[in-house]
């Protein structure tokens, strides 16, 4: 596909651009010198619908769903890399890549999650550091038997409940031996599935579990130069509608108790709620964030990330708080009825977008018209800057990261698609 301008016409267009942006006291140079900089941690688990290696056992229960059937799903840790790389090549500035457990290579042996061991990440620590792509962790709480019962660390069995603060320590072990992989650290994010289709009587005993759980795991001592710990909240799931152990309240204090990063996911809160405003409360008490970037639609459904206001206001915040030394991104969604690599560029290219339009953001002007006073000038500078030739800046950051511009990238997409993918069967 042919579509886009001439790197020439960009160039040109991009002049244009930068003089206006200058004429409200922003360089877009630095602007887009900034927005590559920032890392974007791309989930692995969009590349192959989050079935993993192990031999896949089933999401239900866990409230993650993925639907669809597009040709081409990965299969294995080389077609994942391959594609992920693919993918990245279409990709403007800095990426880091984030696993799960279950995309351990055990060579065909049955390794058991709680004794899981760096070594079975040997791969891809190899890729990570020939491709310079730093890596993530998450520790997988689901599609498992020992989850079957919708209770995993809030578990009032207390062998499933050992067995899954084994898991944890270990895949803790593992995010360090990322982190002295690579440059800094690995973050190592922990969401569990636990809670109630219905009602239940008791709220407070699996709090009161996950509580003692997460002390137990987190009790060993791991440098902070190699591991950066999360803690994902949830609102509600499938199967799961009336009760989440691990609430926002319930992280948010524990959080903040023990000064651990909190993870926002976009899909996490209720319909009419953004995280956007979440941002600047929670950044005073918690050491950082990790944000999920997502797109609910209707309710948690996982939708790819797109420019949306949501991502937007998001990436705002972050910005105008000064804190994207403190905000970790990464994204998080799965969408299998739709080409998963293109899925992949959509999302990361939009993610990027909204880092880019943040930081062209005059907001030294939005900010002093609102001291002064002046919430109209507030306003029209708001509205104004939506219209600010963007789209210019936007092809510059492409072209000066040497990756296509507009929608030329399609055109790699449908090679790749016609070259390798359809050739899975
Ligand atoms: C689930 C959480 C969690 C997962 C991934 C696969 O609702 O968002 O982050 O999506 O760990
Ligand atoms: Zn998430």
């Amino acid at each position: 596909m042919k579509t886009g301008i001439s790197s020439e016409k960009a160039g040109d267009m991009y002049e244009v651009a930068k003089e206006t942006y200058a004429k409200f006291g922003v360089s877009s140079d630095r602007a887009i010198k900034e927005a590559l900089a920032l890392p974007i941690s791309v989930h692995c688990w969009q590349g192959d619908d989050l079935v993993g290696f192990e031999g896949g056992g089933s999401l239900s229960g866990s409230g993650l769903m993925t639907t669809g059937n597009y040709p081409g799903r990965a299969r294995n840790g080389d077609e994942l890399r391959k594609d992920a790389e693919f993918a990245f090549s279409l990709i403007p500035g800095k990426k880091r890549f984030s696993l799960h457990s279950f995309y351990a290579e055990t060579n065909g042996k049955k390794v058991s999650r709680d004794s899981i061991t760096p070594e079975h990440f040997t791969e891809w620590m190899k890729w990570s550091k020939k491709r310079k792509i730093p890596l993530d962790f998450n520790p997988s709480f689901f599609a498992h038997p020992m989850a079957d019962s919708g209770y995993t660390l809030a578990s009032s069995d207390t062998k499933v409940r050992k067995f899954w603060i084994r898991h944890a320590r270990a895949c803790r072990r593992i995010a360090s031996a990322f982190g002295g992989n690579q440059e800094g650290p690995a973050v190592c994010d922990i969401w569990i599935p636990d809670g109630s289709k219905d009602y239940p009587a008791d709220r407070l005993s699996p709090r009161e579990r996950l509580r003692d759980a997460l002390d137990e795991i987190l009790s060993e001592k791991i440098p902070a130069s190699t591991i950066t710990d999360a803690l994902e909240c949830k609102l509600f799931g499938i199967g799961s509608e009336a009760y989440v152990t691990g609430s926002h309240e319930f992280y948010m204090s524990y959080a903040v108790k023990k000064q651990i990063k909190l993870c926002l996911d976009t899909g996490h809160f209720h319909p009419t709620e953004t995280i956007a405003d979440k941002i600047s409360a929670a950044l005073l008490f918690v050491p950082g964030l990790l944000v999920h970037f997502s797109r609910g639609l209707r309710w948690d459904s996982d939708h790819v990330t797109t420019f949306s206001d949501e991502t937007r206001d998001a990436c705002r915040e972050i910005k105008r708080a000064g804190a994207f030394s403190r905000v970790d991104l990464a994204l998080d969604y799965f969408d299998a009825s739709i080409n998963r690599v293109a899925a992949w560029v959509i999302g990361t290219r939009s993610l990027r977008k909204a880092l880019l339009e943040s930081l062209l953001e005059p907001t030294h002007l939005i900010v002093d018209a609102e001291k002064r006073g002046k919430t109209h000038e507030r306003l029209a500078l708001m509205e104004e800057c939506k219209t600010l030739p963007f789209s210019s800046v936007w092809d510059k950051l492409c072209l000066n990261a040497k990756v296509p511009i507009s929608a030329a990238w399609l055109g790699n997409v449908d090679e790749y698609e016609r070259t390798v993918l359809n050739k899975r069967k």
